[in-house]
């Protein structure tokens, strides 16, 4: 007999950051989350989280939309139904809404945790089997000050927290922008790899003009540099440039990824399981990536550690991605809701043992940060 799912609940819980954290559309001083608890029949509890960046900066969710829609359109199709089937129960979903990709891997996520739980099995293994228990972690460097944004990195690589570092460009003026991102590649030198992401600030002149310089500078990864859409525009960029494409925004999911490849494009794809609405989405896109030869980096919507450990279960059945990963969202923030926090060591993180996900919600914390 199947276990019924009983009721979800949704909760909005506000983190400060560490710092300002700059990007081209927006400056976050906080990270919004959306905590979703699933309760089952047998007592099994499956948490997830969907979370975006800058409010409605980044794309079509809201924190404030996905718990609304969460409540009234998506839980409501669950509830009552057996938690074991994720099919059935995804395209329930599916049906119900369409995009909504955020709020979707946060059920996506908290209904793997219960079944992980339920069996006494990791996530990992319900999604094939993790081949890796530590990934590799990059930094962004994101305080809108060259120099402090140099001290970080140092600090960074002197604790062999992280030696991979990613600039978020595309709010100031083109020149400033490459003399920023110069003068800390020329800081680290061989020491670090040093990567950009425009978040889609330039037009396909301007990305012209600012891969040549960065590519002279010596930076190795160029992310969406163009409007998503535009990936006639990507693929050209990719083909005219040495230094490596990444797109983001761009491939939400295999659609995009199809397109993409359909384009004739050379590079790589930020999986995001918030992109793909879901661990098993941005697999299948990993999937179609592999077959046609492009790269794979672990995306992050700077989530906190529910997101990021749920995105980890899935990278971690992947063989190594050719990027490695940017799964730092919990060191962003300047306190954590789970009772034992990842590990960050050796420029990575460990995938937590355990069954489900390996994280467990602490009930002190999330009652201090929960939105009133
Ligand atoms: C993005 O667009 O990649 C990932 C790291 C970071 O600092 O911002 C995100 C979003
Ligand atoms: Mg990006």
């Amino acid at each position: 007999m199947s276990v019924l799912i009983e009721s979800i609940e949704t909760l909005l819980v506000d983190l400060p950051t560490i710092r300002p954290h700059k990007l081209s559309m927006a400056t976050m001083a906080t990270q919004t989350m959306v905590i979703v608890r699933l309760r089952c029949a047998d007592g099994v509890e499956g948490i997830g989280e969907a979370t975006t960046i800058g409010g409605l900066s980044y794309g079509p969710e809201s924190p404030e939309s996905m718990k609304l829609n969460l409540d009234t359109y998506l839980a409501p199709m669950l509830v009552g139904q057996a938690a074991d089937n994720l099919n059935a129960l995804m395209a329930r979903l599916d049906k119900v809404a369409k995009g909504n990709t955020i709020a979707k891997s946060a059920l996506e996520t908290a209904l793997l945790d219960a079944q992980g739980k339920r069996l006494g099995v990791s996530v990992a293994s319900l999604l094939g089997g993790a081949r890796h228990t530590h990934l590799p972690v990059l930094w962004t460097l994101a305080s809108g000050d060259t120099e402090r944004d140099i001290e970080e990195a140092e600090r960074r690589l002197s604790d062999r927290r992280h030696r991979d570092f990613k600039l978020k460009i595309g709010a100031n003026r083109l020149d400033d922008d490459v003399r920023h991102v110069a003068a800390i590649k020329a800081a680290l030198g061989d020491r670090a790899s040093v990567r950009v992401d425009v978040n889609q600030a330039w037009d396909e002149p301007t990305a012209v003009r600012g891969i040549s310089a960065l590519q002279e500078a010596g930076v190795e990864l160029i992310e969406q540099a163009t409007p998503a859409h535009e990936h006639a525009g990507l693929t050209r960029l990719a083909n005219r440039f040495e230094v490596a494409m990444l797109a983001d925004e761009g491939v939400q999911d295999s659609r995009d990824g199809l397109s993409l490849i359909h384009h004739g494009f050379s590079g790589a794809f930020a999986l995001k399981i918030a992109k793909s609405g879901g661990p098993r989405g941005a697999l299948r896109l990993a999937h179609l990536a592999q077959a046609a030869g492009i790269g794979l980096y672990g995306g992050t919507m700077l989530e906190g550690t529910i997101g990021t450990v749920a995105s980890l279960h899935a990278w971690a059945t992947l063989p190594e991605m050719t990027w490695g990963t940017e799964m730092f969202g919990p060191l962003l923030l300047t306190d954590d809701i789970v009772t034992r926090p990842l590990t960050f060591s050796e420029f990575g993180v460990t995938l937590p043992g355990g069954p489900g996900l390996g994280v467990s919600l602490d009930e002190d914390k999330l009652r201090e940060y929960a939105r009133r």
